[in-house]
């Protein structure tokens, strides 16, 4: 593979790497997203092309290992890339299909551009009658217009001319199959296929029904026809009924008048053209398609409103060119740069996650999928990975995480039903969520190394609700959104806290409050050994977050005005003496120890030893050591072992100082060598199952050992690019891990943070990462410029009316006034 700063480019065809490649060469815009697959080939074995919409899904009912299990995935939509060719030589026979599968193939290259958004793949056939042909595609999924996508395919002959013929289809016959662990599930969600062809310049509707007798495509009546360029495909989810539909106009615009003609077909609409090529000169076919939904704010509906698109959308050159410019506007907001290679994927990482979510996404009701748009692994489903999303996305697109709280927001109602289910107050959020805020973590998942369905207990996460409080604060602390954090902030950090108070128990013999039977951020341990119910005592990390969000609460209701305070404790139902509760709780939850490091819950210091030499000499890989364990008759639950980090992830989300303010909250004094004590208690007892720890381990050692920092930090950095958890990133990218690369650089090694009308500066800077530039939006300053070096940073303000901003590096406040710069000396520096 090739990489440029701005360009990342996979030479040759390789089956193997395929579905990796298709993944990181995803295309999207926040509404949609198609993945980088070749539109030659159908989804088998190697291709699997996928379409999504953000928010788009729907449940399917399986029966596994004898159970009856419900499932809702992220839908995998009509796949509008199929564009197939052949060579028709004059007067001869036509070859046969050609494709990067062909024994014909002599050579192949895919670019990702990522400062214009576009997806270039090339391939030259040398064919067996001496037929040499280029094939060049340039692809886009428009960032401007969310509905709109498009490709043109260039064709070169080489020492011949004639005809190639094109066929272009929108397939409507697509499964969720991308993810071969859950082969046994239910993988069929669209029904009621309807296809026709936009002859009129009208209304467009000439489809029959596809998929029964007397079925019909193509509106010229007899079912097949030259005619119109625009042909359309609609359909449904079977559960969710939300109805899709796509319109594709293909053209080739060197031969204006060639005629297309149209074939019906079931499930999927075909069209098929006869282009003239000349020795040397390339001629080109354009497909533009646009895509809407049910849950799009339509007049008329999903099919008009895609006719509609596409009939008023430009040429491909004039899409491309407001699609650059949609990219360029979106870069000047993102501003992270580094030097070297560290930079360059970090640029990527940037990419894919302004793909996912961007200003688009903001408009609809979605969530942060954990992989993306980019695949089906956790069926598109939303776990606590936007904690390490929009710490990023506050600083630079607030208003994107404006919409993404949102989506938690609309869902409040649905996790204060499952609180009280539970017989618990307040407000507890599924560990998975999807469309409407219920549970969705499955009940089985597979161990594909025994074969074996198991129960999966990891909904008792309940440390997601912590996420979504910290990231209310986080967002309201950078954006000086002061409205929402009195409302519907306030609303969902209250119902969190609640529940955290509610789920703690008394206990007058230590004199502490419990949380029992949960499960922390590390997978592995969901019971103690032989215990009949699962879940541990006292996680660490979800006691301090949880009595963290307890103090937050506290904060909010102190700050906000009596009447307000009264009108909203009234709406909320909470006794006026609940606070007082919150407070005392706040300060009285048991944080467990043993050998002088916080344990990851009570009795962790008990567990067994695991031999990690032994293992990792047996096995290699021992990042699923769970599943290897399990394979062998064994468990996990019986040994101080971990998936990733659980009580480090502490020293991820709060700095050293607040971080030692909290325990002392808490009655405990944290000092560094405890602290340093428990990072390397963790270190040596942690898989890495999770491209996460990687991440968090980078981050917390960049302050105690930065040489150890910077390997985890290359191991997070090359995650997806390298697929390093071997076969994942296929299945989608992790989008939490790759936001969380951004956010190590703009929080982890700079220390920022937003707070009390300040920009707080602490910098731990690695040698191998010490110049680094951000621009971050703070308030209403505008985007301000920081330049980091190993032993200065400079801080611009843009030119404004505003005060100067309040800078703290390393304990010393400064103040910058707007239209100035400044260079501040590092301590130590
Ligand atoms: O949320 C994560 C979890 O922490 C580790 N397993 C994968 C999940 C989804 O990314």
């Amino acid at each position: 593979m090739t990489v440029r700063a701005w360009e990342w480019t996979y030479e040759g065809y390789d089956p193997g790497t395929e579905r990796v490649r298709e993944a990181l060469c995803t295309l999207g815009n926040g509404y949609l997203a198609t993945r980088g697959a070749v539109s030659e080939c159908p989804a088998g074995p190697v291709h699997y092309p996928g379409t999504y919409a953000a928010g788009c899904y729907d449940r399917l009912v399986s029966t596994v290992a004898g159970r009856r299990v419900e499932n809702e995935d992220l839908v995998n939509l009509p796949d509008w890339l199929p564009l197939r060719y052949r060579v028709r030589p004059e007067g001869g026979p036509p070859g046969r299909w050609l494709s990067p599968d062909s024994p014909h193939l002599a050579a192949h290259r895919r670019t990702l551009d990522l400062r214009h958004g576009t997806l270039t793949l090339r391939s030259r056939y040398s064919g067996p009658a001496g037929h040499r042909l280029t094939v060049e595609q340039h692809r886009l999924v428009h960032r401007g217009d969310p509905h709109l996508a498009a490709h043109r395919t260039s064709f070169t002959a080489d020492g011949w001319s004639g005809a190639v013929e094109v066929e272009s289809r929108l397939d409507g016959d697509v499964r969720n199959a991308g993810v071969e662990r859950y082969e046994a599930l239910a993988q069929r969600h669209l029904t009621d296929w309807r296809t026709g062809r936009d002859d009129s310049g009208g209304s467009g509707d000439h489809g029959g029904r596809a998929g029964g007798a007397g079925d019909r495509a193509g509106g010229a009546g007899d079912g097949a026809g030259t005619g119109g360029d625009t042909v359309w495909l609609s359909c449904r989810t079977g559960d969710s009924g939300i109805r899709i539909a796509l319109a594709a106009r293909t053209r080739a615009p060197d031969h204006p008048g060639l005629g297309i003609r149209t074939r019906p077909a079931e499930r999927q609409t075909v069209q098929t053209l006869l282009l003239p090529v000349t020795n040397g000169r390339s001629v080109a076919v354009d497909k533009t398609v646009a895509l809407y939904t049910s849950r799009d704010r339509t007049v008329g509906g999903p099919r008009r409103a895609a006719l509609a698109a596409v009939r008023n959308a430009p040429d491909f050159p004039e899409l491309l060119a407001s699609h650059h410019r949609a990219w360029e506007s979106a870069w000047r907001q993102a501003v992270l740069e580094a030097p070297g290679e560290a930079g360059r994927i970090l640029r990527l990482h940037l990419f894919h996650l302004l793909q996912t979510l961007s200003p688009h996404t903001a408009e609809l009701d979605a969530g942060v999928p954990a992989r993306g748009l980019h695949g089906e692994a956790y069926r598109g489903h939303v776990f606590w990975d936007e904690l390490f999303v929009l710490p990023y996305l506050n600083l630079h697109f607030p208003e994107v995480s404006r919409g993404l709280l949102g989506y938690r927001y609309h869902r409040l109602g649905a996790a204060c039903r499952a609180a009280g289910a539970t017989g618990r107050d307040g407000a507890m959020y599924p560990w998975q969520s999807g469309s409407d805020g219920r549970e969705e973590t499955p009940a089985l998942h597979l161990n594909p190394r025994s074969g074996r369905w198991l129960p999966d207990h990891s909904r008792l996460q309940h440390h997601v609700g912590s996420a979504v409080a910290y990231n209310v604060w986080q967002y309201c602390q950078a954006s000086g959104d002061t409205t929402f954090l009195y409302t519907r902030g306030a609303e969902m950090v209250l119902q969190i806290a609640r529940f955290w108070a509610s789920a703690a128990t008394w206990d007058p013999v230590l004199g502490a409050y419990h949380i029992p039977g949960v499960m922390g951020p590390d997978e592995y341990h969901d019971a103690y050994p032989g215990a009949a119910a699962p879940g541990v005592d006292d996680n660490a990390y979800t006691n301090v977050t949880a009595a963290w969000v307890l103090a937050r609460a506290l904060d909010i209701s102190r700050a906000l005005p009596g009447p307000r305070r009264r009108r909203l404790f009234e709406r909320l139902r909470i006794d006026p003496s609940e606070p007082e509760l919150w407070e005392e709780t706040a300060h009285r939850l048991h944080v467990p120890y043993h050998d002088g490091v916080i344990s990851q819950f009570a009795g962790y210091g008990e567990l067994a030893e695991l031999d990690w030499d032994g293992y990792r000499a047996r096995y290699g890989d021992i990042r699923r050591l769970d599943r290897l364990l399990e394979a062998e008759g064994d468990t996990v639950n019986r040994y101080q072992a971990s998936k990733q980090a659980d009580v480090l992830m502490l020293g991820c989300l709060f700095s050293p100082a607040e971080l030692a303010a909290l325990f002392r909250q808490l009655g405990h004094r944290l000092d560094d060598d405890t602290w340093r004590a428990t990072v390397d208690h963790y270190l040596r007892r942690t898989s890495h199952g999770s491209t996460l720890s990687a991440l968090v381990h980078a981050w917390v050692l960049a302050r105690v050992d930065r040489d150890a920092a910077w390997t985890y930090a290359e191991e997070a950095l090359t995650g997806d690019v390298a697929d390093v958890q071997g076969g994942t990133t296929g299945e989608g990218v992790h989008l939490g891990a790759m936001a969380g690369t951004l956010d190590f650089v703009q929080r982890g090694l700079t220390g920022l943070e937003t707070r009390d009308d300040a920009l707080w500066l602490d910098p731990a800077p690695l040698p191998q990462l010490s110049k680094f530039r951000i621009a971050v939006r703070y308030r209403d300053h505008g985007d301000i410029d920081l330049r980091f070096r190993a032993q200065r940073v400079r801080i611009a303000v843009p030119a404004s009316a505003q005060a100067p901003v309040r800078v703290v590096l390393a304990g010393r406040a400064h103040a910058v006034a707007p239209g100035t710069a400044r260079w501040l000396a590092l301590p130590g520096g």
